[in-house]
């Protein structure tokens, strides 16, 4: 795992609470004091670290205790609020059309990610493309068009052109009719002025709506130098944080960001175009902490609002048909984030997985789908698999939304009746709702 001592240390200090029969101010500070050491070591940012144990111990002293939760389920409460709020919040990524640019030093890890990155929207159903405007290195062209081969996406570069605008600017027109363009660009040893004149150039031809900065997590605390940098140059909208695999004090990079108030959109944890996650503070954090431990887990929803045993049980039997699958998201709306309670669950042994869009149920989602809803049978409600293509056409004409999205939700739908499957038959499932007083 990524940061691995780091997420080894927070455990064994949040384990030494679980321990703890009282948790007095001694207690407390020796608890503050190890995640301190734990943040120091895998080179945390010190004034982060001082405002994140100020955070807590102000918090630990001042907020009432909630009735369902005990003192040390308050305090790993907490502890991982503050560690959630400590990396900024998550990068918006929508999955429409849009140009990204990729800066970066050299050697950060930009090409690499850029083939990953448009390996990622190609999963997600976008046809993406890329351009080569790195016109410094020897070889990059060759190394951005192999990789891209290799995943079959789109490439467009100028082997003998020294004009890496230009590039841009044929690129981008050349690609137009894809759905994400990635320009990749070159990095030097430092930012020099003339990088940062060409990086300026490159992002008013492109227009770029994303740029992100590459970040290799091996340097450290020169991260937030660097970023607070390229965001004078360009704005940055987010920061990739690369080889995590290969150290250990990724603290650096990772907390230094926050300070340049751009959130970090994705983290690389190796060479393949497929170790690229997603980045998202709550999730990675849950995973230092070890909520991955089911026990854990429970205590910590147990501060959202309990689950109605009946919409539980909608979400545990039946057919699961479009009904309940609505039925499920009102559910899971109340619940808090589905996400917490997948991610403890072995769903990744029995093959399914679920996208990470899949786990929001935002209220918008809600009404949208209410609509596709009502332009259905109740024969379509019961049985979804009856929707055929002259079907879905009626269904979006009738709702006011595209084919497209209708074949979406069905197969989110055909996606979490899999996965409900895979849920119910988990017995970490039934102790999780019998600690819910469900069961
Ligand atoms: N272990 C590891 N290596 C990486 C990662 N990302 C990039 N690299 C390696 O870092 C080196 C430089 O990467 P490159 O993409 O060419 O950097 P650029 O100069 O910024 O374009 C290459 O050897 C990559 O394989 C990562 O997440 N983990
Ligand atoms: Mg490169």
């Amino acid at each position: 795992m990524v940061l691995e001592n780091l997420g080894t240390s927070l455990r064994d200090t949040l384990k030494r609470i679980a321990r703890a029969n009282r948790i007095d101010e001694k207690t407390l500070s020796e608890v503050i004091r190890e995640i301190q050491r734990a943040l120091l070591s895998a080179d945390v940012n010190v004034a982060l670290v001082q405002h994140l144990s100020r955070r807590i111990k102000e918090r630990a002293s001042t907020e009432q205790l909630s009735e369902k939760l005990n003192p040390r389920q308050q305090i790993v409460n907490i502890v991982y609020q503050e560690l959630v709020a400590l990396l900024g919040d998550p990068v918006k990524l929508p999955l429409t059309r849009h140009i990204v640019l990729m800066v970066g030093l050299q050697g950060s890890g930009k090409t690499t990610t850029t083939a990953k990155l448009a390996r990622y929207f190609q999963k997600k159903g976008l046809k993406s493309a890329v351009v080569c405007a790195d016109t410094y290195r020897p070889g990059a062209y060759d190394q951005l068009s192999q990789l891209c081969e290799r995943i079959n996406v789109a490439f467009y570069g100028e082997r003998e052109s020294r004009n890496a605008i230009e590039i841009t600017a044929h690129g981008v027109e050349q690609l137009k009719r894809y759905d994400v363009i990635l320009v990749d660009t070159a990095g030097r040893h430092a930012l020099e002025s003339e990088l940062v004149l060409e990086m300026k150039g490159i992002n008013d031809i492109a227009r770029a709506d994303q740029r992100f900065l590459v970040l290799d997590s091996g340097i450290g605390q020169q991260a937030s130098e660097q970023a607070k940098a390229f965001d004078e140059a360009i704005g940055l909208t987010g920061v990739i944080v690369t080889k995590l695999d290969g150290t250990a004090k990724g603290g650096g990079a990772l907390s230094a960001v926050a300070e340049v108030g751009t959130g970090i959109a994705f983290i690389g944890a190796g060479e393949t175009v497929d170790d690229l996650e997603k980045f998202e503070p709550d999730r990675f954090i849950s995973r230092l902490l070890g909520m991955g431990d089911i026990q854990t887990l429970v205590e910590m929803i147990e501060e959202e609002p309990p689950i109605e045993a009946e919409d539980a049980e909608a979400m545990l039997k039946g057919d699961f048909t479009l009904k309940d699958m609505y039925k499920q998201m009102q559910a899971i709306g109340k619940m808090g984030p589905l996400r917490k309670i997948v991610q403890m669950l072995p769903l990744g042994s029995l093959g399914v997985e679920i996208p990470d869009d899949a786990l929001e149920s935002t209220k918008e989602t809600l009404e949208r789908f209410k609509v596709v809803m009502d332009s259905m049978t109740d024969e379509e409600l019961e049985h979804p698999r009856v929707i055929r293509s002259s079907r879905i056409k009626r269904i979006a004409r009738g709702s006011g939304v595209s084919a497209d999205y209708v074949r979406e939700l069905l197969k989110y739908h055909k996606t979490m009746q899999k996965a409900m499957k895979g849920v119910r038959s988990q017995k970490e499932m039934q102790k999780f709702l019998k600690r819910q007083g469900l069961q």
